[in-house]
């Protein structure tokens, strides 16, 4: 019996352990992944960290709680203190929880400004969140698309369609065309929504923004490992809030500005339809 427990206990704690260290959610992963970016690992050690400490706590509380409960209880012979307040002890059980929450501050607040800093970044990406899909618009490059669900997975997801959600592959985190970034460059989004408040989320990038009809968020993202990312919207925006799912592919530099230039020149209207597409609005006099 004992050494059944033992095993099962090995093994949760096997488990626990390589589920931790992969990216993508697993079947009973109880973790936070690390994901693939500087901001998603600072979260992952702060969140381990914080962890570590109220677990500490957890113990050492629960410990002399219930060790005062067995120890001093009445059919042993204990008898009601008659003292109402120590000030000594209200003055240390006041200060070491400050100095624990100071200390678990310091990291918390540090990792924030790191997050919120968007400084420095080699190129934006506007996202703009529509009931039920996004837009993307590589600022200052003429690139700008829409991406949605994939046809295969809006027709298996249809009443009746017949079709078995499982034959799809990534069955509803599939887009038509997703946001391409290049691997190593800090990148820039401002996130804003065209009708309803959305959220742009990516679990592996470590963060998750608000878009706000009438405003613009801030974020910023540098994955260094090539890579095919996804996530949904986190806001529930409407019937298909469901079915607006985020595909960010990282592709090392040269292949990213291959792709670039391949979208330019594929968006780049025509010599002589410019005045077509763009009207330029008339004059007015103020
Ligand atoms: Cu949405």
């Amino acid at each position: 019996m004992k050494r059944q427990l033992g095993q099962i206990a090995g093994t949760g704690l096997a488990l626990l352990v390589s589920t931790a260290a992969m990216a993508n959610p697993e079947r009973w992963q109880l973790n936070m992944t690390p994901g693939v970016t500087s901001s998603s690992q600072d979260v992952y050690h702060l969140h381990m960290l914080i962890l570590g400490i109220c677990v500490v706590i957890g113990i050492v509380v629960f410990g002399a709680m219930f060790y005062a409960m067995f120890k001093f209880r009445k059919s042993k012979g204990a008898v009601p203190a008659k003292f109402s307040h120590n000030t000594t002890a209200e003055v240390v059980w006041t200060v070491i929880p400050v100095a624990i929450l100071l200390v678990m501050a310091w990291p918390a607040t540090k990792t924030l400004v790191k997050m919120a800093d968007t400084g420095d970044a080699e190129f934006t990406v506007k996202v703009t969140g529509y009931q039920w899909k996004w837009r993307y618009e590589y600022l200052g490059e003429d690139v700008k698309f829409m991406s949605s669900l994939t046809r295969a997975a809006d027709e298996a997801r249809q009443l009746g369609s017949g079709i078995d959600p499982n034959t799809v592959d990534n069955y509803l985190l599939d887009v038509d065309n997703p946001l391409v970034i290049p691997t190593g460059a800090k990148v820039r989004f401002v996130i804003t929504a065209d009708d309803v408040i959305h959220s742009w989320w990516v679990p592996a990038l470590g963060w998750k923004q608000d878009a706000i009809p009438g405003f613009i968020n801030e974020a910023w993202t540098q994955v260094d490992e090539p890579g095919v990312y996804r996530g949904q919207c986190a806001e529930l925006c409407g019937k298909d809030h469901g079915f607006m799912p985020i595909v960010v592919i990282a592709k090392p530099r040269a292949e990213f500005d291959a792709w670039l230039a391949q979208q330019k020149s594929a968006q780049a209207p025509a010599a002589g339809a410019v005045a077509q597409s763009e009207p330029v609005p008339p004059v007015t006099k103020s």
